[in-house]
């Protein structure tokens, strides 16, 4: 495939070119065009028309990108390629950003690259990519062009020039922008329009503020949640099946549903303080640092659904054992959230099994702890399970091909607990269980579904 790209400057080229391995990329150049919108898709766009003319049939691309200092109110921003005057000058428009931030502690930063695509069929889309970071107090390496060996990115102590191609490409603005290029020149397919949605919805970006809050709470991984609570409800029917003595079983149905309700909410509730506590950190990526919901309202809704989950626990009249493993749960939840330790997440999750355990079981007498073997069992293996799972996906934002697989150990929850479903139904077939069954099932059907109702919103 062939890409025509609107630009002069040889160091996209090569980035680009190393990027879109097996894209044909032809520069051009857009003579005469005055780049003076007031922001990057602006510029992006009157760049890509300029040349898009002459190539109808085929793909063209700019890419109009600069770096956002946080202390200089945005600056240099659109004007970053000529931000110490005409013409552009990389020497000098380093050294005046060094002197504009002489004395600044705040030096949080953030690149930023948006692509302007024309398709073959004339049709326009815009993706962006950032890359957070703060400006070093001097300049280091030999790499890459511009602001490079100023900026030091998020997760870094060397300046983009000081990294390899390759490093740069892999969390840098463009490499994020041409991703989503890669993506769309890939599905060069689809039908007119489709691709305009198939842009935005790789942007992640969501006109509305429903969509915005769909994204904080990460909607479409919430069906993987009631599954734990099931599973330790059937693990402690299986229990009760084999007989053994020392508990006895509560009112089962209603007591699953709100132990499954409330822990839906805790979990919405972990992701709301999960984006309040990373908002600094979150880069552009997620809604609180893109603007799209303020940090008060997120607030307020993490005290709602901590309420939420309260008026769940007394409404289905939950037990003792089942206060406990919520309150462990929130412990766990805050400290996660703060420490990013991955065996914390796993007992995240296995202590929503542990609810499951919990709300159905009432203890007499002396219980034979022999009766919580297969639960704790299944608490033990799903925390493990968790525990791995997020431990291995730590990067996972720089490595796409890692990415990939993050999302299909995630997806496999919701299988994985319904395996688990199935052995406690072969091994204890009573009509509980079998219910237990089908709402293991049916919660596959609604995470199937959420995924293509919510296209927009990003599983991780
Ligand atoms: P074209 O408009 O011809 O594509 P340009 O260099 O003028 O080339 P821009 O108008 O997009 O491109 O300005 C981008 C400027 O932002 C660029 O000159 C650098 O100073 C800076 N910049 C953008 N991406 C960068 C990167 O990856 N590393 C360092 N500096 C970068």
């Amino acid at each position: 495939m062939r890409l025509y790209v609107a630009t002069h400057n040889s160091h996209k080229i090569a980035e680009m070119s190393k990027i879109l391995e097996g894209v044909e990329i032809v520069p051009d150049n857009p003579e005469g065009v005055e780049e003076n919108a007031p922001d990057f898709a602006g510029n992006a766009l009157v760049k890509v028309r300029a040349i898009a003319a002459r190539h109808k049939g085929d793909w063209s691309m700019a890419d109009d990108s600069g770096l956002e200092v946080e202390a200089l109110g945005g600056a240099p921003g659109v004007h970053s390629a000529r931000y110490a005057g005409e013409p552009c000058n990389t020497p000098n428009n380093n050294a005046l950003l060094l002197k504009n931030l002489t004395g600044v502690t705040n030096r949080r930063a953030r690149f930023t690259c948006c692509c302007a695509l024309v398709s073959p069929e004339g049709e326009e889309i815009v993706v962006e990519g950032h890359c957070p970071g703060r400006i070093a107090e001097k300049a280091a390496g030999v790499e890459g062009f511009g602001y490079d060996p100023l900026f030091v990115p998020d997760g870094y102590e060397k300046s983009f020039a000081e990294l390899s191609p390759d490093e740069k490409n892999a969390i840098s603005h463009r490499g994020r922008a041409l991703e989503k290029v890669k993506t769309i020149l890939g599905d060069g397919s689809a039908g007119d329009g489709s691709r305009v949605e198939h842009a935005e919805r790789v942007e992640g970006k969501c006109g509305s503020r429903v969509l915005a809050w769909l994204q904080l709470f990460r909607i479409v991984n919430l069906p993987t949640v009631p599954g734990d609570v099931l599973v330790g409800a059937a693990a402690m029917l299986y229990a009760a099946a084999l007989n053994a003595s020392g508990v006895v079983l509560g009112t089962c149905f209603s007591a699953v549903i709100w132990a499954s309700l409330a822990s839906c909410l805790a979990y919405l509730y972990g992701l709301a303080d999960n984006d309040i506590v990373g908002a600094a950190k979150d880069g552009s990526v997620r809604p609180i640092p893109r603007g799209d919901i303020s940090v008060g309202a997120a607030r307020v809704a993490r005290g709602l659904l901590w309420g939420g989950v309260v008026v769940a626990g007394a409404l289905g009249n939950l037990p003792p054992g089942w206060w406990v493993a919520m309150l462990l749960l929130f412990v766990c939840i805050i400290a996660y959230n703060r420490t990013k330790w991955s065996v914390v997440m796993g007992l995240c999750r296995g202590l929503n099994v542990l609810a499951g355990v919990a709300a159905v079981l009432v203890p007499v007498g002396e219980a034979t702890w022999t009766a919580f073997a297969p639960a704790g069992a299944v608490f033990a293996a799903w925390t493990l399970y968790i525990a791995a799972v997020t431990a291995y996906s730590k990067g996972e934002e720089t490595n796409p091909s890692k990415r990939v697989f993050v999302g299909f150990l995630v997806g496999a929850i919701v299988y994985l607990q319904l395996l688990a479903l199935v052995i406690f139904s072969l091994l204890d077939p009573s009509r509980e269980q079998r219910c237990l069954l089908v709402a293991g099932g049916a919660l596959l059907v609604l995470l199937r579904s959420f995924k293509g109702l919510f296209p927009k919103v990003s599983a991780s």
